[in-house]
């Protein structure tokens, strides 16, 4: 990849917490990784892989699921020499895989994802770290894409509190502050990718139109950005509580 594109691209990054790279995966691998998206995740929900905080559903339908390290697709796209190449220019230090999830947000019924910064989610020291959303399918602001807070980053990390909302635990506590900043939505097509920063501010509304928006993401962070113990208890303490929430709600 030429280095004035990856120029480029870090620069959209630094600036405003997040760069597109259109064209990441080809149409046909991305047609291939959606065929074995369905086996995938039919071996997980039979084989009863998958711990009830990874996965959540929308009308019986998947809305996301959070632990998709363990599918071939995602070993194989960590390995990408492209992706390899770009990441390691937006991350100081040495690169390490973080995870792999699936937001699926199905048509007429996808869940939205309140304002959050991963960060927040992750517990990580620092800021060297990052998501690169993939898109399976056509995603905009007609179908839940995800849409973000330019610049949002550099503001560090923001108070949160919990949202109750089934995938992404934790929402920003003063939401009327982000006004200041450019929100912007992309429109992206299927092998399209976002790269944003673990700190920029972002969500995504719910899917009301007809068409399925399948967003595949894989982390990475610096080696040496540890989690610090203190924020992840305090994380983990209030997703423990959020899932029983849940569970007794359910059975009511
Ligand atoms: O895909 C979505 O709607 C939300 C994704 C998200 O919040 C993320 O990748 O951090």
């Amino acid at each position: 990849m030429d280095i004035e594109v990856i120029k480029k691209l870090k620069k959209d990054y630094h600036e405003n917490g997040y760069t597109i790279v259109r064209g990441l995966v080809s149409k046909a691998h991305i047609n291939d990784a959606k065929e074995d998206l369905n086996k995938e995740i039919s071996k997980l929900v039979k084989n009863k892989k998958l711990r009830s905080r990874d996965i959540n559903y929308t009308n019986d339908q998947i809305n996301s699921i959070h632990s998709m390290s363990g599918w071939s697709w995602t070993k194989k796209l960590q390995k990408n020499k492209k992706l390899i190449k770009i990441v390691s220019h937006l991350i100081k230090g040495k690169l390490e895989n973080y995870g792999a999830e699936l937001f699926a947000k199905p048509a007429n019924v996808g869940l939205p994802a309140p304002l959050h910064q991963d960060n927040y989610f992750w517990c990580l020291k620092n800021n060297e770290a990052l998501t690169v959303w993939i898109a399976l399918d056509k995603a905009n602001d007609k179908n839940g894409g995800v849409f973000y807070f330019q610049k949002s980053h550099k503001l560090g990390l923001l108070e949160h509190v919990q949202s109750f909302a089934p995938g992404t635990s934790q929402k920003i506590k003063y939401p009327d502050g982000l006004n200041i900043f450019k929100k912007y939505s992309p429109s992206l097509n299927p092998g399209d990718c976002i790269i944003h920063n673990s700190y920029v501010v972002h969500g995504s509304d719910k899917n009301i139109s007809n068409s399925p928006r399948v967003g595949w993401t894989l982390r990475f962070k610096a080696k040496d950005n540890k989690i610090d113990p203190m924020r992840k208890k305090q994380y983990e303490k209030e997703l423990v509580f959020q899932i029983k929430m849940r569970k007794k709600s359910a059975r009511i």
